[in-house]
């Protein structure tokens, strides 16, 4: 019941900010979750041996997405973030190379170009208008919207739902 409502309130949230949408389905979010003080970094971005770092101020200003899911964590509603291929071109990133996702328990997975513009993973960094804590699997998510259905129903694996994420390497 808690959390029908939730995803009620998550889905009006998402109509006022964006429009009637699916749920599930990432579209184009703004003005959404102000994140202009948020200037430490939270993202290390490693490509030909540099690195650099971005904050979620950086991140939020990219092009913004939603998307209103459930997920078995029971994080449910709104989340908000920057779907990784947009992070990616916004630096130039060679779309031929793989992509290593690194999370603060050192979990990793590496993604192809063609896996990430054919799912459009969103970077999240907020749900339901409350950016993600370190201790709550924030403060970046990768989230898989157009899967979250099945991944919620067990019929499609989990294992690139990466949370806590820090880092980031581009692969040559
Ligand atoms: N940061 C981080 N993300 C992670 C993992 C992890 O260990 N650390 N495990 C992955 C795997 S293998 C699965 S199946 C899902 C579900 O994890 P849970 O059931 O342990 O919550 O999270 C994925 N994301
Ligand atoms: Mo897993």
């Amino acid at each position: 019941m808690l959390g029908n409502a939730r995803v009620l309130r998550g889905l009006s949230l998402l109509f006022l900010l964006a429009g009637p949408a699916l749920a599930a389905e990432s579209l184009p979010l703004q003005p959404g979750v102000t994140v202009t003080g948020h200037i430490q970094p939270v993202l290390t971005l490693t490509m030909n041996g540099e690195s650099t770092t971005l904050s979620l101020a950086d991140l939020a200003s990219l092009p913004r997405h939603g998307a209103t899911m459930e997920t078995i964590w029971n994080m449910n509603g709104v989340w908000e973030g920057v779907p990784l291929s947009s992070l990616l071109d916004s630096r130039g990133i060679d779309p031929t190379a793989a992509i290593r996702l690194q999370a603060i328990d050192d979990y990793e997975i590496t993604l192809s170009r063609p896996q990430i513009d054919a799912r459009e993973p969103l970077l999240a960094f907020a749900l339901n208008g409350v950016p993600m804590a370190a201790d709550a699997m924030g403060p970046l998510m990768l989230v898989w919207p157009g899967q979250a259905e099945a991944a919620l129903a067990g019929t499609e694996p989990l294992t690139n739902w990466i949370w806590s994420i820090d880092r980031i390497e581009v692969l040559y």
